[in-house]
């Protein structure tokens, strides 16, 4: 079937589906909603979703990253970061929009709990703006940073969240690029103080934190491709900042645990599971090397102090700028894996090709060049298939991954604790006059449902999985793709920040209640 006709069969399914004013027949499953599942090939059944369970205690949480919903750019003594250049650059942006308000979280944070609270939430994973703490990247805090972050993670507790913080979400004060962004190793050091005022100031309340969302994004988008901000495109510099994110990484686990006794680090890294395109020893070797590249190269490092076989032939460390010694700050074992799941890759070698090259962001990740392969050091070329149906953001939909992922970490880092730090799904659903204001996104209660299902089965099998975070609490800044995407269980109206809680928000709220799907 065709987007087109998928799309119209589940916006017709979404205006079918209400009843009373409340969501959701779609939770048990009407026929239409089923034919929306059936558009997934693979896809589990109603008998699944209904039978599907999640253990007691399991903590249902939302995501959310400074930058994305703060707004407030220049308040209270904040320095400019990364993102306000680039958003403030003309024709970086879809849209001509950037985040100086977003969804003004700064100064609307109550009220955001409070929602967390009315759908159930037990975890919020929320991000700090380094340059509201300090704002060049060095030196002493600016309190009135500190003291904001203090205040909401107040009210997150008050509310019942578990605040769950990620360190650093992509907004590097720009007073650091300017000397040299993440390319410059300096920037490690620079970042574990950082970190040990966060520790410092709010280890008393936080137990939980996540250095980096997304470290190879963080290196590959904005260093070696330029899609994502300071916009650099260097294939050696997207080396030589893996590499220091990788130190930054070890670096602050230790600054953390030095300072707070009660604090657990892991990770919120960007994972997409990589299957071969074909069944050729070629095809397997090159999703392995995905697998290590994209995935788990900072894992690796973090738990075994080396990174994994990415490469083809001698692996590129003097240009990723490693010295001795390297190995043991490197080495910084986690207490849980966390990592996010969107959609999959399918990946076949390019090693026979020369040359290399980038694309354009998919959300997750940048696609390879599909004749060329992506650089000479990995050689494999990756794919996002289009056998599932497309969200309106335009990743292919595919429950399945999640369950081979998970038990695929499981396996390889001896069943760590893993904590979904991010899963969800673009679609552009709106309030809707007729029905009383509600929202009808009745296509992210389907794509929810077949996905935690398969997480569900990877617990039952076996994997330790404590938390999920959807993507996203309420609807917010997407980087480049600005406001022409819409990933929330909460919508909001950016005219005047009216808040509306969508049929999925509702939805998840049930499931948070009684650990079922249905
Ligand atoms: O909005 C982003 C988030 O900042 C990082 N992970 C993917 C999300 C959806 O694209």
């Amino acid at each position: 079937m065709d987007r087109r006709a998928f799309l119209g069969n589940t916006l017709a399914a979404a205006g079918g589906a209400l009843v009373g004013g409340r969501v959701l027949r779609a939770a048990g499953g009407t026929q239409r909603e089923s034919a929306v599942r059936a558009q997934v090939p693979g896809a589990i059944g109603q008998s699944e979703i209904e039978a599907a369970r999640f253990p007691d205690g399991f903590l249902w949480g939302t995501a959310t990253a400074a930058f994305q919903v703060e707004g407030a750019w220049q308040e209270d003594g904040k320095g400019e970061s990364i993102w306000d250049r680039f958003t403030h650059t003309p024709g970086k942006v879809r849209g001509a929009t950037n985040a100086d308000v977003a969804c003004d979280q700064y100064h609307l944070y109550a009220q955001d709990m409070a929602l967390a609270k009315k759908i159930n939430q037990k975890s919020y994973r929320f991000s700090i703006s380094w340059p509201r703490i300090q704002p060049t990247g060095t030196g002493a805090p600016n309190m009135k940073g500190v003291d904001h972050y203090s205040k909401i993670v107040d009210e997150m507790l008050k509310n019942g969240l578990r605040p769950f913080c990620t360190i650093y979400h992509w907004d590097l004060p720009q007073a650091l690029e300017d000397k040299g962004g993440w390319p410059n190793r300096d920037l490690a050091g620079y970042y574990a103080d950082y970190a040990g005022i966060l520790a410092k100031h709010l280890g008393d309340r936080i137990t939980i934190w996540a250095p980096f969302n997304m470290p190879w994004s963080v290196a590959y988008m904005g260093y070696g491709v330029g899609a994502l901000a300071p916009g650099r495109a260097d294939f050696d510099d997207f080396l030589k900042a893996l590499h220091t994110l990788t130190l930054a990484q070890g670096q602050a686990l230790r600054s953390i645990k030095a300072t707070s006794s009660k604090a657990t680090v892991g990770s919120a890294y960007g994972m997409c599971p990589a299957y071969p395109k074909t069944d050729s020893d070629e095809d397997h070797a090159a999703a392995s090397r995905y697998h290590a590249m994209n995935n788990v190269f900072l894992l690796e490092a973090a738990m075994h102090g080396r990174y994994p076989k990415a490469f083809v032939g001698d692996a590129p460390y003097d240009k990723m700028g490693m010295k001795p010694g390297d190995e043991e700050i490197m080495h910084a074992p986690l207490d849980w894996v966390g990592f996010h799941y969107y959609t999959r890759r399918h990946v076949s070698d390019a090693s026979k090709v020369q040359a290399f090259s980038g694309g354009g962001f998919s959300g997750t990740e940048i696609e390879a060049d599909p004749a060329t392969g992506r650089d000479p050091y990995t050689r494999f070329r990756a794919e996002m298939p289009t056998e599932g149906p497309l969200t309106e953001s335009g990743l292919e939909v595919w429950p399945r991954g999640i369950y081979d992922l998970v038990m695929q970490i499981s396996k390889e880092y001896n069943n760590p604790i893993i904590e979904i730090t991010e899963s969800g799904c673009g679609y552009l659903d709106a309030p809707y006059e007729k029905e009383n204001g509600r929202v009808p996104d009745t296509r992210r209660i389907a794509w929810f449902q077949q996905e935690l299902a398969e997480l569900a089965r990877a617990i039952k099998d076996g994997a330790k999985v404590r938390s999920f975070h959807a993507w996203s609490l309420i609807d917010n800044f997407e980087w480049g793709n600005g406001h022409t995407e819409r990933y929330g269980l909460i919508y909001v109206d950016y005219r005047d920040q009216k808040r509306t809680i969508k049929d999925s928000g509702l939805w998840y709220g049930r499931v948070a209640a009684t650990n079922r799907l249905t």
